[in-house]
């Protein structure tokens, strides 16, 4: 989740079919290839190394001036953006065959230092800059990989290959370590990239591999330079299981952290990450099905270069569908060609088998993917030598020749694995006849529903204050949690805009409910209701009446346990609304402190503590911990939590779904345990959604 007034991100660019498929990672002006130790170009290096660095620093300075052009934001996303850039580099390395362990270390101070065991980054110098390898790399925009002689080659992920330089660009100082051919290479940049000195020698080694420490420059990080250990842990974490066989250490060696590490190595690979999405639910059955392959694609520059291509997937006994996308490491939250090729191939194979063996009848309709996907966990991860990332939060796969490669790979292997096993087959085609049977039904009791009114505007639910204005981007909905705290919301709001709809008890548990029953219950009809826009697959987000859709509970277990469904709710029935950035948690101060007849609010224990120092309170001075919103009154209640002014709301992303989904499902699966935990660590939710 992050904060309601966030700054803009990455614009948007002309999402256009790219047809002509082009040369990786512009390696125009310096390219690592044309590296060689010719004497002659040697003694022109010197002479050119002046005019290269004012041209080089030049380039720095440009990203200095519009850093959100190269990492999308300066605030915490951006900071963490520098790490996944490092390890970018490295995990390139590995996945070209040279490298098997990477190790990241957040340092004291707030620096970071990323080392792998690779063959170290080239040393010599480049022919054309009169620059070493490293200082090419580190300094010049854009330089970079090349197909390496192993055959593998660089597949950038993040922001998409705005590499190193951008790193050291953004840093106060930047130190490159690299060992190779027997000696210990060091480099340092200080203020943005500007070399302290070239790259020296300083001693002998045995190993290989680079070395990378740097400190983001807090003048570019105005709004944070602290490192999340979590959300690090957690991209490294997905980085092992989309790349089998690496080692990955993570080690927080802050002050107070008590030296923190742990160590990933997934030799499964993805099949081990459909595996631990699916921890706690029930597998129909305990094998994961897997399909790999690479196809020749053709460059722009007339080489022949390969799409990767591999998916593991898993069917459980729940109704709701995981399924998540990567191209290059990184989560295609948008879909794109990738997915629609699975898509294809799930849907063709499954009923081509499920007439053949007569679990349809010739008269009944086919399959729909929809039905397909109930109860499926799957992961699909292409590795693309030039990825074109398209759509809105450019995470949306646009390569028109993936889509054919995933259709081709999965519907044979698909098949071949339903005819070698029958027996699960059959287990995976009833599940998915049910799924259908369901659906009809689901549509049925919609159909009666909308005969009844139900999902008509004109009909809006009793308990419902509405606000005046018609403008839905004006115009918030607060779901608030119980009558009393519903009575004050209403009478304390702003009337134009502000609509109040209190919820009584607990809705339904979303994750468990068939559909049916979904339609059924009256507190979902009532929401259903005011928003206005029905209900995923035919949700038209153009139809909703308020374009902020707050959730305010109680800050204790219940509370959050009525926020948590009412996301899942959304996010199984109203995606859209999510995906668009209209939905918010509403903030309640936790403490009120009277102080000279004046109260002050804090919303966390940080700020009560803040406060107490600031207005030199004894130990022991009173203070008021709310349990529930239903303590404050009605002006409290606006001033605190309601007014726009002073309101600290935080908008809900679906930034990470697979973390969402596994907190859906923890709460409400089958599995009693990770409920139990959930709830212990509760107050960490919305952290733990915001990756
Ligand atoms: C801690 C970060 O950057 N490792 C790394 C980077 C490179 C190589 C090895 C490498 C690549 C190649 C040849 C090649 C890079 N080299 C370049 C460039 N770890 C980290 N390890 N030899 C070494 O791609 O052919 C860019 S990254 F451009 F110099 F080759």
């Amino acid at each position: 989740m992050e904060e309601e007034k966030k700054e803009a991100t990455v614009s948007e660019a002309p999402a256009e079919e790219q047809k002509v498929v082009e040369e990786p990672f512009v390696a125009k002006d310096v390219s690592i290839s044309e590296m060689n130790e010719n004497e002659a170009e040697l003694e022109k290096a010197d002479a050119e190394y002046t005019a290269t660095n004012i041209q080089v620093l030049e380039g720095l300075e440009a990203v200095r001036k519009r850093p959100g052009m190269y990492i999308g934001t300066t605030s915490g996303p951006g900071l963490h953006h520098l790490v996944w850039e490092i390890v970018d580099n490295a995990i390139d390395e590995a996945l070209a065959g040279y490298c098997d362990r990477v190790e990241v270390t957040i340092n004291e101070g707030e620096t970071i230092t990323v080392k792998d065991n690779g063959r170290g980054i080239p040393v010599d110098i480049v022919g054309k800059t009169g620059l070493s390898g490293v200082e090419t790399v580190y300094t010049v925009l854009h330089a970079g990989g090349k197909f390496g002689e192993g055959g593998g080659y660089k597949v950038s992920g993040g922001l998409h290959g705005v590499g190193a330089s951008v790193v050291n660009a953004l840093s106060e100082w930047l130190e490159v370590e690299v060992h190779k051919n027997g000696g210990i290479h060091k480099m340092r940049f200080e203020n943005g990239g500007h070399p302290t000195g070239r790259l020296t020698q300083v001693g002998k080694c045995e190993d290989n591999g680079t070395i990378v420490t740097f400190k983001p420059d807090p003048t570019i990080f105005v709004e944070t330079t602290t490192y999340d250990y979590d959300i690090i842990h957690d991209r490294l974490k997905q980085v092992a299981y989309l790349n089998r066989g690496i080692t990955i250490v993570i080690t927080d060696a802050r002050k107070g952290a008590g030296n923190k590490s742990e160590t990933f190595c997934y030799k499964g690979g993805i099949k081990e990450y459909v595996q631990y999405i699916n921890h706690n639910k029930v597998p129909l059955f305990e094998e994961v099905i897997y399909c790999e392959g690479s196809e020749p694609i053709e460059l722009a520059s007339g080489n022949t270069s390969h799409v990767y291509a591999e998916v593991a997937l898993q069917y459980n006994d729940g109704y709701s569908a995981a399924v998540y996308s990567f191209c290059n490491n990184v989560s295609t939250h948008e879909g794109g060609t990738h997915e629609e090729g699975f898509r294809l191939a799930m849907t063709r194979v499954v009923n081509a088998y499920a007439r053949d063996n007569k679990f349809l009848k010739e008269n009944e309709d086919n399959l729909t993917y929809d039905d397909i996907k109930e109860g499926l966990t799957a992961i699909i991860s292409v590795k693309h030598p030039n990825p074109q990332f398209e759509g809105q939060t450019k995470t949306k796969l646009g390569n028109f020749e993936v889509r054919k490669i995933l259709s081709g790979i999965v519907g044979d292997q698909l098949n071949r694995f339903l005819m070698e096993n029958p027996k699960l087959a059959k287990t995976i085609m009833e599940k998915i006849v049910m799924a259908a049977n369901a659906r009809l039904a689901a549509r049925q009791a919609r159909d009666n529903m909308r005969r009844k009114g139900g999902l008509e505007l004109t009909t809006l639910p009793g308990k419902l204050a509405d606000c005046s204005s018609k403008d839905p981007s004006k115009c918030e909905l607060y779901i608030v949690e119980g009558n009393s705290a519903g009575g004050s919301a209403k009478s304390g709001r702003d009337r134009e805009t502000q609509a109040i709809l209190p919820l009584r008890g607990k809705i339904l548990n979303v994750e468990k409910a068939q559909a049916k029953r979904i339609f059924a219950n009256a507190e979902i009809g009532n929401m259903i209701q005011a928003i206005g826009g029905g209900l995923d697959p035919e949700f038209d987000v153009s139809k909703i009446r308020y374009h902020k859709v707050v959730i305010m509970t109680d800050a204790d277990v219940d509370g959050s346990h009525i926020r948590i469904l009412l996301l899942t709710f959304f996010y199984r029935f109203m995606r859209a609304l999510i995906e668009q950035g209209y939905v918010y948690i509403a903030q309640p101060p936790l403490y009120k402190v009277d102080y000279h007849g004046k109260p002050y609010y804090c919303y966390n224990d940080e700020q009560l503590e803040t406060l107490k120092k600031q207005l030199n309170l004894k130990p022991g001075y009173p203070f008021q911990r709310y349990k529930g919103l239903g303590e404050m009154d009605d002006t409290q209640l606006w001033e605190t939590t309601m007014d726009p002014k002073n309101r600290k709301m935080l908008r809900v992303t679906l930034d990470d779904a697979i973390a969402a989904e596994q907190i859906f499902t923890d709460l409400m699966g089958d599995n009693v345990e990770p409920r139990k935990d959930f709830i212990a660590a509760n107050a960490k939710f919305v952290k733990n959604l915001d990756i």
